[in-house]
């Protein structure tokens, strides 16, 4: 089965994370690249193993509607109202170990301690791993949080995977009911507040020579799918002027899309991570482009702001050569923030481990930006290698898996509800 739950001690909950995060990293598409995408086998799989290590960590454990994995550990008497942790153990593709799944083992592990000592909270603590974080398969993200807050939207039921699947269809397959997906959903009486502990994939702790942060806001994203149509035609024969060539149309696009994030004073970025040219071949000039784009900002003005500045932009692109233009927003999401009172016993616990309290906004996107619907929520970030993530470079030490394992254990058995 697996790894064993933490030795004695909290100074090994470190090595227990590291052994599990290196057994979940071993469930993949492939050997060679990390991905667990929503709906596979190796959702399955992952889920498996997770609920294994709730189950061993004393809670009970179950697979919800939409097949996130969903542990309990109940307080001092049964029933009570839970502190939430959580992350997702879903990847992007070629991934790092550490997105989301840290979170996730830290908080099974933190809930094994408790066990293990026979410690019972005036409070439950649940344990929720998101299946669908990134949205690699189906574009929108956030899809196991949207469905724990009752905000799931059965529009994008209809959404389309790479191979023509839908969503509705994946979920039959994977042996869920598209129908029942709001019965994942919980109400907020039932939660006293969500904390997620997460790596930072950013340099700043790094930079600060820090092992734990405590996360200020988690910055809004939009996402658009953009398809440019031209007319294809023999790469021998059609003069330069005469064209309609959508890949060069869309080379124009992108160029713009950097010039104007990077020429921008305030922090926003824009990410082309995603195009598709059509009938691709290489005496054929491309017909039909598609790509993605994923802008942010530090406020949600100025990524609004950005966004319609890019599409007038390209727009006009379009215009100029002579190519239709489709684009969309696939998804688009406010920056939350972290409710102070909340916050501030984070900062607590990390005070308490003996390191300076240092806060810092989140660039990534986070379940807790649909957690926000029925909970406050609350981050702590842990120190990365390089600030790398969403690469397979991506890495931890165990000194800080221990040190952020630490920080959250403090914080729930010192967790005072508002
Ligand atoms: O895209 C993000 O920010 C997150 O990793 N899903
Ligand atoms: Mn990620
Ligand atoms: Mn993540």
């Amino acid at each position: 089965m697996g790894v064993g739950m933490a030795g004695s001690g909290t100074s090994s909950l470190g090595d227990g994370i590291v052994a599990r995060i290196d057994r979940l990293a071993e469930i993949s598409e492939t050997p060679e690249h990390l991905a667990r995408i929503f709906l596979t086998p190796e959702h399955r799989a992952a889920a498996d193993l997770l609920l294994a290590w709730m189950r061993e960590a004393g809670m009970s454990a179950h697979l919800d509607a939409i097949g996130n994995v969903c542990g309990r550990y109940e307080g001092d008497r049964p029933g009570l109202p839970c502190l939430m942790l959580g992350s997702h153990f879903d990847t992007v593709r070629d991934a790092g170990k550490w997105d989301g799944p840290l979170g996730l083992i830290t908080a099974i592990c933190c809930v094994a301690d408790l066990h293990r000592r026979g410690r019972r909270l005036p409070f439950a603590v649940e344990v929720v791993g998101f299946a669908d974080e990134e949205g690699v398969r189906f574009a929108s993200t956030l899809l196991g949080s949207r469905a724990v807050a009752g905000t799931f939207d059965e529009s994008v039921l209809g959404a389309k995977d790479r191979n023509g699947l839908s969503m509705r269809d994946a979920l039959v397959k994977f042996g869920l009911d598209p129908q029942h997906i709001g019965a994942a959903a919980r109400v907020r009486r039932e939660l006293l507040a969500y904390v997620e502990l997460h790596i930072e994939q950013g340099p700043v702790l790094e930079a600060e020579h820090l092992a734990v942060g405590a996360v200020t806001a988690i910055a809004g994203a939009t996402r658009l799918a953009v398809r440019l149509t031209g007319m294809a035609g023999h790469a021998g024969t059609v003069p330069m002027a005469l064209r309609r060539d959508a890949l060069t149309g869309a080379a124009a696009c992108i160029t713009a899309i950097e010039e104007f994030c990077r020429t921008d004073p305030d922090g926003l970025v824009g990410t082309v991570g995603y195009i598709h040219a059509m009938p691709g071949a290489t005496n054929v000039i491309p017909g039909q482009v598609s790509f993605t784009i994923d802008i942010r900002a530090p406020t949600d003005p100025h990524r609004k702001l950005a966004v319609a500045d890019i599409v007038r932009r390209i727009e006009a692109i379009a215009r100029e050569r002579q190519l239709a233009l489709q684009i969309d927003v696939t998804h688009e999401n406010r920056t939350v923030p972290c409710a102070p009172w909340l916050k501030a016993q984070v900062s607590e616990a990390i005070a308490a481990g003996g390191y300076r309290v240092y806060e810092l906004p989140s660039g990534a996107g986070h379940d807790g930006m649909a957690m926000i619907d029925i909970a406050d929520v609350a981050m702590i970030f842990v120190r990365c290698r390089g600030g790398i993530s969403h690469h397979p470079d991506e890495h931890v030490d165990a000194a800080d898996a221990d040190a952020g394992a630490r920080v959250l254990l403090r914080m729930i058995e010192n967790f005072r509800p508002l």
